[in-house]
């Protein structure tokens, strides 16, 4: 189906999955190698080995798809007809409701030049406030740690590289041995502390490197590290120097931290005393260290303070920003970092920049030639703008680039509510994942591999994305379908071409907390490493942040006093376990991709659920049953596997498939007050045999 540009030139590239953004050679019939790339050195995990197998799936979608009524199946047809009505439609709405009746949904996966275009297309073309993205889902727990602490937000503020050299990493629910099997190249040196309520691969491996499997209950991360945070203070392993000269706000911090000593602690997580001091006294007594977190520390309703209690402990050691140490975060979707920079979040303009502070505001609608009052002001986020849709008050219309919302958000059941609420649904995808086909509206877009664009890797590294094929006929780009719609709805401005919408963020972007206003694709082809922020074309860009100072204005890292709060929702006598969810190694989240991949969905074709053997028993359940797992919002199937090193108290289920087994139907969309990210990582459940 696919064309070859020159079938037999292989292109560099990078995958289409995760954030490591592995370094991949693509030729022109689709066929993907490894290349060398300093995160990945040649390798790739088994989801970058099969991915262009998606290129010509059967599956493709390869035509504009229609219906005329919500029972009416849907339709080919041409592109004019398809953008022509969404247009009509989105005028229509928004003349009758305003311009907040539509809303728009991004993703982390999107290229940056997707991510910016869509932000500018939402505030410009539409002037709607209703535009937020699945990194809400994510990242933006840590994100808002990380600008709380350090004033600014970059994943690993340092390249995955200096990984290499350390004597000591503490992984705090970052299950990387499933999720970017490359990283652990990097930490093939270091004494590794897994904290993960499961033991996982990378679990396994901290405890054949010497290291340490701490299991806490879901939920209770916070309070371990003030546990270890006590041990380190009562140990001696408090780095005074590094407080006095680097930090604010320590004693307040201490005046919680005091009143958990380990042994209460552990009482709350189950982590054992001796075990913080044991790994307290590891990372004190390294001269390389690092604490990392990922998405089973953040997703959570309290994820902000908990990433905040692994910060703090991280500074009262003296890690951040000294060389051969620090405290980073694990990004997870391909674009993850780059897809939160250019003004698809909403609070926020490009260059990291919020869309509340008039400043930014004028400099971004001098870019875009409009009235900064002409600039609608924060909307709503991710949860929250699902579950405002179709409502008196709520978008009557939502555009979705790049998310399979009736998969992975919280609590599907009123996902799939609130889309069957709307007047028009409209997806922008390149399968028939399970929200495109909930749509009124499908729009084919092209894939990974036969685009141009750029992607920042979780060390906030710029990378190209190049061009090895063309799209199937019929098959648009998301710069050319955003492109199109603005022309419709006769507003210009929205350039398709990704180097021209390069260029205009670029300068959007300048003078903001992430300035890419140096960065060229000339640069970048001509093979620099550059880490934003880059504010000139002759600026080397930052691999390292926070050597001399950190962001804020007194160039100091703020501790900040957290305390214990119990999940949102806690086992009772009817859902006696706690859930966690997940991911495994050969899915790719909602799984609308990997599950179309014959290698991969051979090797985990269904939803399973881990559980204690004891825990299975009382249950009735044994190993290969099938099983309900029923929370207060509802049910999802799932196979029984019989896990013995499982806390008996905890569940895990991946969250990769669909209908009656997606995870999210029994997830909880509570959200943490600053982040709003919703608790992924805890609700209550009880088993039933199916
Ligand atoms: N194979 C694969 N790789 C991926 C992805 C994928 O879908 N599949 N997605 C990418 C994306 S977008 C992301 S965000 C990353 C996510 O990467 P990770 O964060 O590594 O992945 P998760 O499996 O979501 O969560 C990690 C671990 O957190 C544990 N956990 C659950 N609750 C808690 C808790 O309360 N405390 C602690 N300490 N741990 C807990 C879980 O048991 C799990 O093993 O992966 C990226 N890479
Ligand atoms: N229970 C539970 N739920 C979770 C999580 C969890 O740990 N537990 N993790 C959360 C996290 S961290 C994340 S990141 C989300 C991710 O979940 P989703 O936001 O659903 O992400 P994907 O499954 O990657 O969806 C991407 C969709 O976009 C399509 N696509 C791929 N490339 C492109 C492109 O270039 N353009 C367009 N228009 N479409 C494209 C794919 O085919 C797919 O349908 O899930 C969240 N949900
Ligand atoms: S680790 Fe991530 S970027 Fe690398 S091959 Fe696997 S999915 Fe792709
Ligand atoms: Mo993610």
């Amino acid at each position: 189906m696919t064309l070859g540009v020159a079938p037999a030139t292989r292109v560099a590239t990078h995958c289409p999955y995760c954030a490591l953004q592995c370094g991949q050679w693509v030729d022109g019939r689709g066929d993907v190698d490894g290349r060398q790339f300093p995160t990945n050195r040649g390798g790739l995990c088994q989801k970058g080995w099969t991915s262009g197998s998606l290129l010509a799936h059967p599956e493709r979608l390869t035509t504009p798809l229609m219906r005329a009524a919500r029972s009416e199946p849907l339709q080919p047809v041409g592109w004019d007809g398809a953008l022509g009505h969404v247009a009509r439609r989105l005028r229509e709405l928004q003349a009758e409701h305003g311009p907040d009746a539509v809303a728009v949904f991004g993703a982390g996966g999107l290229t940056n030049e997707k991510a910016y275009l869509l932000g500018k297309f939402a505030r410009v073309a539409l002037g709607t406030s209703q535009i937020d993205y699945n990194g809400r889902f994510c990242m933006s727990s840590a994100a808002a740690a990380g600008n709380r602490a350090f004033g600014v937000d970059r994943g690993l503020p340092f390249p995955v590289t200096d990984l290499d050299e350390a004597e000591v990493v503490l992984l705090a629910g970052a299950n990387v041995a499933e999720t970017m099997p490359p990283l652990m190249g990097h930490l093939t040196n270091a004494r590794l502390v897994v904290v993960d309520p499961r033991r996982t691969p990378t679990a396994e491996r901290a405890l054949a490197s010497g290291g340490l499997h701490l299991q806490p209950v879901p939920g209770t991360d916070l309070v371990l590290a003030l546990g270890m945070l006590h041990a380190a203070v009562v140990d001696g392993h408090v780095d005074g120097d590094y407080l006095a000269g680097r930090t604010t706000g320590f004693d307040d911090v201490w005046r919680i931290a005091q009143q958990w000593w380990p042994e209460r602690a552990e009482r709350v997580c189950g982590v054992p005393a001796a075990d913080m001091r044991t790994v307290v006294g590891w990372l004190a007594g390294a001269s390389r260290r690092y604490v990392l977190t990922a998405r089973g520390a953040e997703q959570h309703a309290h994820g902000v303070d908990t990433v905040t209690s692994w910060i703090n402990l991280a500074l009262a050691l003296g890690l951040p920003g000294r060389p051969g140490s620090g405290f980073g975060t694990v990004t997870g979707q391909g674009n993850g970092q780059g897809g939160r920079e250019h003004g698809q979040k909403s609070d926020q303009l490009p260059g990291y920049r919020s869309i509340s502070d008039p400043a930014a505001r004028a400099h971004v609608a001098g870019v875009w030639g409009v009235d900064p009052d002409s600039l609608p002001g924060p909307g709503r986020s991710a949860t929250e703008l699902l579950a405002g849709l179709g409502r008196r008050d709520g978008p009557k219309a939502l555009l979705v680039f790049g998310s399979n919302v009736l998969v992975s958000a919280p609590h599907t059941n009123a996902v799939a509510e609130r889309l069957a609420a709307l007047d028009l649904l409209v997806v922008a995808d390149v399968l028939p994942g399970e929200t495109a086909m909930a749509a009124d509206v499908v729009l084919p877009v092209a894939q990974w591999a036969e685009e141009e664009g750029t992607m920042t890797n979780l060390e906030g590294r710029v990378l190209r994305r190049r061009r090895a094929l063309r799209p199937p006929d019929g098959v648009r780009t998301d710069l050319e379908v955003i492109a199109g719609l603005a022309d419709r709805l006769g507003v210009a401005g929205f350039p398709a071409d990704p180097r021209a919408v390069f260029d205009e963020l670029r300068a959007a972007s300048a003078g903001g907390i992430a300035d890419y206003s140096g960065i060229t694709y000339d640069r970048l082809d001509a093979g620099e490493a550059l880490h934003w922020p880059c504010p000139a074309p002759d600026h080397p860009g930052t691999p390292r942040l926070f050597t001399d100072r950190f962001a804020h204005p007194d160039g100091r890292a703020r501790m900040v006093p957290v305390d214990h709060t119990p999940s949102a929702e806690l086992p009772d006598a009817e859902h006696p376990l706690r859930a966690t969810t997940g991911r495994v190694l050969v899915h790719y989240q909602s799984g609308a991709q990997t599950r179309r991949v014959a290698e991969l969905a051979g090797i985990v074709p269904e939803a399973f659920v881990e559980v204690h053997p004891d825990t299975a028993a009382r249950a009735g359940l044994a190993d290969g049953d099938w099983a309900r797992v029923v929370s207060r919002r509802g049910t999802a199937q799932a196979r029984v596997r019989c896990v013995p090193s499982l806390r008996p108290d905890t569940v895990f289920l991946p969250f990769h498939f669909g209908a009656e087994q997606a995870a999210n139907r029994v997830t909880n969309p509570a959200l943490d007050p600053v982040s709003r990210m919703p608790e992924f990582k805890v609700c209550a459940v009880r088993l039933e045999p199916a």
